[in-house]
């Protein structure tokens, strides 16, 4: 069902901006003057230019005559192949570089004037140091190409929480998938001159030689500004995503006192018509698109789910004390393999139109083709050569689909409302197969900052290096928190002290496995049971287990009607092994204290009293 005929409608206030609209003004495109232009803009264009060496520079204005041209133009230099124009009308296939299909931490950089302030969390390099190395691979580095100028709203146009920036990349890829993912085009330039000088993040991306050599991704929060050069991977090289919304956001949100989150945010409405959002931070690759599209089991046929993001939250206090949520985008670039009309039936159906591939294999029909799609068989890989499954999978494990959010059939109203959604519910999670449990509550906001601080998962093929190797990923922020993480969990514990309306916090894990590495909970739209205890509890409608960690479900009270798993793995999901926990606690407080003297005392005294609950029991 389109958002537009559920009852979430109901309780929507009038908005300021619907997506056919902003489509429409960004056809009445006018080239911006240099009057209402800021300097600021101009000048760094001009020195961008001078720099870099372009053949020509291209404002976007974000039109979809723009988007067709440019694909058009990828068409015939061979950068985009057509699919099959009618089963997958407008799709259109790239295949990357295979040096260049995921993130590179290691190649991350976030440049602070004190090497301190980007903790150790962080890869630092300092400014100067940075912006000559990175500015030396700049030089000529678009000799012959177009230099495009996107300027960008991460956002709602008329949200007062959304922020601009102008990307200049010298890559039509970048370009139309940025208008998948943003508002971009003419309405953000307009908000940017509105705005003036000096309010928008300055964004520099050449896809430069591709070697990973010369490859750097440079974050400069004290200047507002990215540098990014050697990629055309999304999170590399769209750099609205996480490199403005999350680490130069995350470290605006701190000094402002608001939080930039790698979490998806859903509405869930019950059969009465309330509906709660939450909010949930899990690593990369580990489940937010499918939880924040889920389509609700038959058991539960009578909830509906809606979709606000798929990525990232921007939080703010409301006058109330309530937290309030927007999604800085307006698409999604999702990991394909594994998406099935089982699995996620609303992504499955919103890739069939209007989508951007990047890395997946393709059928002798010229369909799309990745593991797990359950239709077809592939003829061809990733890598455009004839499938052989001795090279591997068809589709890279990080392939990834790119499409805008209004594509989505289970789109919420409120998605564009400018003041966001209240959060009920704000869920951490990971990948793990042993210890933590399929979900628990913390005790409390203090408590709950503890059992986001001590996420860990396994390593996916989002970024680049092993998979499968259990990491800690603090509220699943390791790779996009712009600062240190002491400050970090300074800034989030600073929240009780200025609301008593806060959130609950909980834990989620979709990932346990039985000894034959089979998983013990069924998931995806499996996954509402779960939140629906979480929306329970927060009512205050359920009892719990209380322990050490925090609060288990009580046998019984996650609904299994219809379900086939038996009582024994239920009760293994929910409960907790105090052995393995106690080490798993000395470890979050050795990881802790790697943070030396800027991790927050609280923090600790979080951490020892589980410590000593659990040594007690
Ligand atoms: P990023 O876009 O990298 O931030 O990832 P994400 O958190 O949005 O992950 P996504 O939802 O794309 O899921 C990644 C992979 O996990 C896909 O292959 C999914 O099929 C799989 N997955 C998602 N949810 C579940 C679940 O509930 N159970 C299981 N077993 N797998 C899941
Ligand atoms: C992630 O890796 O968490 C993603 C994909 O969402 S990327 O845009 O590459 O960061
Ligand atoms: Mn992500």
């Amino acid at each position: 069902m389109h958002a537009a005929q559920g009852h979430e409608i109901a309780i929507m206030r009038p908005l300021g901006t619907d997506i056919r609209q902003q489509n429409d003004s960004r056809i009445a495109f006018r080239e911006p003057t240099m009057t209402t232009k800021p300097d600021s803009l101009q000048q760094w264009v001009n020195e961008v230019a001078e720099l870099t060496n372009p053949a020509a520079i291209h404002w976007c204005d974000g039109s979809d005559a723009e988007y067709e041209d440019l694909i058009k133009q990828m068409l015939a230099d061979g950068t985009l192949s057509e699919l099959n124009n009618e089963s997958y009308p407008n799709c259109y296939l790239h295949l990357s570089d295979p040096n260049d299909v995921a993130r590179v931490e290691h190649l991350t950089f976030v440049c602070t004037s004190e090497e301190d302030d980007a903790g150790p969390n962080n890869n630092w390099m300092a400014p100067a140091e940075a912006h000559a190395k990175v500015d030396a691979l700049f030089a000529g580095a678009m000799q012959g190409r177009t230099m495009y100028v996107i300027p960008y709203c991460m956002g709602p146009i008329d949200s007062p929480f959304s922020r601009c920036g102008v990307e200049i990349s010298d890559s039509p890829y970048v370009v139309v998938n940025m208008k998948l993912m943003t508002r971009m085009g003419t309405a953000a330039l307009a908000r940017i001159e509105r705005e003036g000088e000096g309010d928008f993040v300055k964004g520099l991306h050449s896809t430069g030689d591709l070697s990973p050599d010369r490859r750097m991704i440079m974050h400069f929060p004290e200047e507002l500004s990215i540098k990014s050069i050697g990629s055309g991977y999304g999170g590399n090289a769209l750099l609205g995503k996480k490199c403005h919304a999350l680490r130069i956001a995350s470290h605006q949100a701190r000094q402002e006192g608001w939080l930039a989150e790698h979490m998806l945010i859903v509405g869930i409405e019950n059969p009465d018509g309330e509906t709660h959002y939450i909010a949930c931070a899990l690593p990369s690759a580990c489940g937010k698109t499918n939880l924040a599209m889920l389509i609700p089991p038959d058991s539960h046929a009578d909830w509906k789910v809606w979709t606000l993001g798929d990525d990232i939250a921007w939080l703010h206090l409301d006058d109330e004390g309530r937290l309030r949520a927007i999604n800085p985008e307006s698409g999604y670039f999702g990991v394909v393999p594994g998406t099935n009309s089982k699995t996620n039936k609303n992504a499955f159906d919103m890739i069939t139109h209007d989508a951007i591939y990047t890395n997946v294999g393709r059928t002798s029909n010229n369909e799309p083709w990745w593991e797990d799609k359950q239709v077809g068989e592939p003829a061809y890989d990733w890598q455009g050569r004839d499938y052989d499954a001795s090279n591997g999978p068809a589709a890279h494990p990080n392939s990834r689909f790119t499409v805008a959010a209004c594509n989505n059939p289970s789109y919420s109203s409120l998605a564009e409302a400018p003041d966001g959604v209240p959060i009920s519910a704000i869920v951490f999670g990971g990948r793990r197969k042993e210890l933590a449990p399929l979900v628990y509550q913390s005790k409390d906001w203090k408590h709950g900052v503890l059992v986001g601080a001590g996420v860990a998962s396994e390593t996916t093929a989002a970024n680049v290096g092993e998979v499968g190797v259990v990491r800690r990923d603090p509220m699943a922020m390791k790779p996009f928190c712009g600062y240190n993480f002491a400050d970090y969990w300074a800034h989030w514990l600073s929240f009780d002290e200025r609301s008593d309306k806060l959130p609950k916090i909980f834990h989620i894990n979709w990932f346990r496995q039985d000894k034959q590495g089979k998983f013990l909970w069924p998931g995806f739209g499996e996954n509402l049971r779960v939140l629906r205890w979480i929306i329970e509890r927060c009512e205050g409608r359920v009892d719990a287990i209380e322990t050490a960690i925090g609060y288990l479900p009580k046998s019984g009270d996650i609904d299994t009607t219809q379900l086939d798993i038996s009582d024994a793995t239920m009760q293994a999901l929910i409960s907790i092994d105090k052995a393995q926990w106690l080490e798993e606690m000395s470890a979050i407080g050795e990881y802790l204290d790697s943070y030396g003297d800027r991790l927050p005392a609280a923090l600790k005294a979080e951490q020892q009293k589980v410590v000593d609950q659990l040594s007690q029991a």
